[in-house]
């Protein structure tokens, strides 16, 4: 009684606590940027909560596949920083100059025509489209690449919003390369059309070693989506 009492309102999440709620991946109520700092340093510190579902994923990839008959292919390499999420990678096919470069919403490659099964720009937040250093921007918003005068792009940068746990997880949504510049207008930076795009999933650390290892006897035919 007395207890109950003292706890008032807020009783109930610490009783949670004291009785090791195991739901306590909650680190999302509320405080949006600051819930995820400790979680790219779990892996080295082991931060004393284990049930965080992804506790180290470090690096993250995407293959690109081209959009239409656009010849754009590639691979993108996210790795996470205790400032952001650094870049790196090699594309294409393209056309010389710069070209919009965004994580859009979902890791949906299935519209290989138009891409527009990706939606639009991954943007938890809530703030109008931007650039890389603008203070608000769409997490998604990677700005430009520049292809060299042969169609390559040749990635990396780091970015201090994209993260790889958390709210800004760019985990499992996908990065989209278009055929114009983003000028960062509203609502999304007038890019143009899609070019290519490819979903951004767990890296294997080892692809050589363990392409042998993995189950070559697989049905065919598990990458069509229709
Ligand atoms: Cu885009
Ligand atoms: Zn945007």
């Amino acid at each position: 009684m007395n207890l109950q009492r003292i706890l008032g309102a807020s009783g109930a999440s610490v009783l949670c606590l004291l009785a090791a709620c195991s739901e306590s991946d909650a680190g999302y109520t509320g405080n949006g940027a600051e819930s995820e700092g400790g979680t790219t340093s779990a892996e080295t510190g082991g931060s004393g909560k284990g049930d965080t579902p992804l506790p180290g994923v470090q690096e993250a990839r995407a293959a690109l596949v081209a959009i239409g008959e656009s010849g754009v292919s590639g691979s993108v390499t996210f790795t996470a920083a205790s400032d952001g999420g650094q870049v790196t990678g090699r594309i294409t096919g393209l056309a010389p100059g710069q070209h919009g470069f965004h994580v859009h919403q979902y890791g949906d490659v299935s519209d290989t025509q138009d891409g527009l099964s990706a939606g639009g720009h991954f943007a938890p937040d809530g703030n109008p489209h931007g650039m890389p250093g603008d203070a608000k921007r769409h997490v998604g918003d990677l700005g430009n690449i520049q292809a060299d005068a042969g169609g390559v792009a040749e990635l990396d940068f780091r970015d201090p919003v994209i993260r790889l746990s958390g709210p800004h997880s760019i985990l499992g949504r996908a990065i989209v390369v278009h055929a114009g510049v983003d000028d960062g207008s509203q609502p999304s930076g007038n890019a143009g059309g899609r070019v290519a795009f490819g979903v951004i999933g767990i890296a294997n650390p080892t692809p050589a070693a363990t392409a042998k290892a993995t189950d070559e006897s697989a049905p065919a035919g598990t990458g069509g989506g229709r």
